[in-house]
């Protein structure tokens, strides 16, 4: 089948559209027509060789459609479902098996392998062979090779714009702070960067009662986005030590931080702002993939610090998809207002816009 995708032919290389073939649903995959898909920065993560893969390549993670056709064996979904499309996982490795997919095993080879499991690659472009299953979909693309694994069936009527990006940085965020640190009511949080996951992370943080809710920022719309949201309180990085001025809104320290932006001397200039018996999380991917943070181990240990790094909002996107389309519309979780579309063709403007500060997340659509 022909599909429409963006493609990326090198390292740090712009998108192309191109015409591309696409094999039919082998046994457990699912073909979908893609309506919507988000962009996020995991794809030029991807693009910039952060995240390895193979050019040429079509990335793409946060596909929203409906099933044109299954292949043996799928039973989730069947042609006319409108589905999100989520990260791929194995669901047979011990950490699958025991309730922790987005830790999955294989999570690196059924991700960026680039290639299906047995090896063998659904896209073909002019040139040859076209890197493609990133997150088990490619979504970048008119039409998507899935895994009935990360297909999740959504019967509401929610936009395909607001679907998509529940894939990935709406659940990262949210699912942060309500499932991988499940923030008590009444507890502290700081976020720092208000891009989509942060700004999802607020919403969690709402969600969870938590409060204070303090976001880190050197976006002013973004500040006053944050602030829209629920945050207590949007602080600009320039405007003096951050860990200081946290405690200066809550003198004991945070319970909880949430990290979006990957950047170490960030990271480190929390460890002062969190109160004994703290959890940082880590959910930025940095742009060195050698980055690593420093503490002193005592003062860890006689505080008893806390660092995760959490994928996915540690959910399980079957349930916490669709839990998470009843918070929007229920008015819970406000996402529309992260959101601004562009058609597919302009792709590229997206990635300059989010790279600017222009839009909180950009969704394309087909
Ligand atoms: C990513 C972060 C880097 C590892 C894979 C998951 N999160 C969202 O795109």
């Amino acid at each position: 089948m022909k599909s429409t995708a963006a493609l990326l032919t090198a390292t740090g290389s712009e998108f192309t559209l191109a015409e591309i073939d696409i094999d039919g649903p082998a046994a457990g995959e699912v073909l979908v027509q893609i309506a919507a898909a988000g962009l996020c920065h995991t794809d030029l993560a991807a693009r910039d060789g952060v995240l390895p893969i193979a050019f040429p390549g079509v990335v793409g993670h946060e596909g929203a459609g409906t099933v044109i056709a299954v292949g043996d064996g799928v039973t989730k979904v069947a042609p006319g479902d409108r589905v999100s499309l989520t990260f791929n996982s194995c669901g047979t490795c011990a950490t699958c098996t025991s309730g922790r997919q987005s830790y999955c095993e294989n999570f690196l080879a059924l991700n960026y392998g680039g290639v299906r499991a047995d090896g063998s690659r659904p896209l073909s472009g002019a040139d040859g062979p076209v890197s493609g299953m990133f997150f088990g979909q490619s979504s970048f693309a008119t039409v998507a090779l899935a895994n009935e694994r990360n297909t999740v069936k959504v019967d509401s009527d929610i936009p395909f714009e607001l679907l998509a990006p529940l894939g990935c940085g709406i659940q990262t965020g949210v699912g942060a702070v309500t499932r991988s640190l499940a923030a008590e009511k009444g507890s502290t949080i700081a976020i720092v960067g208000g891009g989509s996951v942060g700004l999802s992370a607020v919403m969690g943080a709402v969600l969870q009662e938590c409060a204070e809710i303090i976001v880190v920022e050197l976006t002013q719309a973004r500040r006053e986005l944050a602030l829209e949201l629920g945050a207590t309180h949007a602080l600009d990085p320039r405007d003096g030590d951050v860990a200081e001025r946290i405690r200066q809104i809550v003198p004991g320290g945070v319970n909880y931080v949430v990290d979006t932006t990957g950047i170490p001397s960030v990271i480190e200039g929390l460890i002062p702002a969190v109160a004994v018996r703290a959890v940082i999380g880590l959910i930025g991917v940095p742009s060195d993939p050698t980055a690593a943070v420093g503490y002193n181990i005592i003062a860890g240990l006689t505080r008893g610090l806390t660092i995760t790094g959490i994928i996915e909002g540690d959910s399980v996107p079957d349930d916490f998809i669709p839990e998470l389309v009843e918070h929007y519309r229920a008015g819970r979780l406000p996402l529309d207002k992260l959101v601004k579309t562009y058609p597919f063709t302009a792709i590229n403007t997206a990635v300059a816009d989010q790279h600017d500060g222009l839009t909180v997340k950009p969704v394309l659509t087909f």
